[in-house]
């Protein structure tokens, strides 16, 4: 299976599984992650999403053998219906993404990691922008998030030349959130996911929410979207709990409702 996909203690695990080509995507694997991406969306057991890569790669990006094979998808195609849907899934779950990138994340395999809320890399992960060096121009989003992460000027930069980004050096960028140990990586990472998990998941569906709108809204709109997502996270029943558990000083138990 290209996804090892599995629901566990909250949380719905996508690891990236075909190692032999550094979890290269290839039409099997887009359509699958997208599957499982739905799956976690619809599933009211599920409270937050991992997703992390087998072997020693994060993602190398689109699957280049599968490019030039006669039979194979258009670039088009390879844009419109694999890469797509799974940037439009992962900002549009309201529940929290967290990624572990485990090491090279290229091509749309970065822009992928970088679509998600919450980015763990292992000290010996790095991040290239690698179209360019192929005469593409760089999809799934990167357009969109990395000048937002790290400005335009170094946005610019790291997509023309392709140049391979260390964990460090992604995270004095703001590119990720955390570096940690390679070999704490993954027990950090889903220790993370677990936590996000426990919390009230409606509240951070609407988080997520504002954060997409901040994107591109000016101040007016974006406290009327707070005026709103904070009216709604209000009727929740975890705000409820939140507020009750923190009045009787004891711990609460969110339900995700
Ligand atoms: O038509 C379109 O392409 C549209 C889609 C665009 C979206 C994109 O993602 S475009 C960008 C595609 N990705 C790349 O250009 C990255 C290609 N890979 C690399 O540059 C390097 O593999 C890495 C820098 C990622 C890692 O280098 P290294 O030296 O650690 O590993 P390696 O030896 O290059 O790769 C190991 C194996 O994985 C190797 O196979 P082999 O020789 O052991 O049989 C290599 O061919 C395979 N592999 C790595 N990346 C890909 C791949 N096979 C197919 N597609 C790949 N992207």
């Amino acid at each position: 299976m290209s996804i090892d996909f599995r629901k566990e203690n909250g949380i719905g695990k996508i690891t990236f599984n075909r190692p032999e080509v550094l979890n290269s995507v290839n039409k099997e694997m887009a359509m699958a992650f997208q599957e499982a991406l739905k799956d976690c969306e619809k599933d009211p057991a599920v409270r937050s999403v991992f997703i992390t890569g087998a072997g020693r790669a994060f993602c190398a990006g689109q699957d280049l053998a599968e490019v030039i094979a006669a039979d194979g998808p258009t670039l088009n195609s390879i844009v419109k219906d694999h890469y797509n849907p799974v940037i439009s899934l992962i900002r549009n779950i309201e529940k929290p993404v967290v990624c572990a990138v485990n090491g090279v994340a290229a091509g749309a395999g970065a822009n992928i990691a970088l679509a998600c809320d919450i980015i763990f890399a292992g000290t010996s992960a790095s991040f290239i922008q690698a179209f360019s060096k192929i005469g593409l121009i760089p999809d799934s989003g990167g357009t969109f998030f990395l000048p937002r992460l790290v400005g335009f000027q170094r946005a610019t930069a790291l997509m023309m030349l392709g140049d391979k980004v260390k964990a460090e050096d992604a995270l004095s960028m703001g590119m990720i959130y955390k570096m940690v140990a390679d070999e704490n990586l993954m027990e950090e990472a889903l220790e993370c996911a677990s936590r996000l998990s426990q919390m009230p998941t409606k509240g951070l569906g609407y988080t997520k929410r504002a954060l997409n709108f901040s994107m591109f809204n000016n101040l007016d709109d974006q406290l009327d979207v707070e005026e709103d997502l904070q009216t709604r996270a209000g009727k929740t029943y975890d705000y409820k709990e939140g507020v009750n558990a923190f009045l009787q000083k004891r711990t609460p138990l969110f339900k995700g409702e």
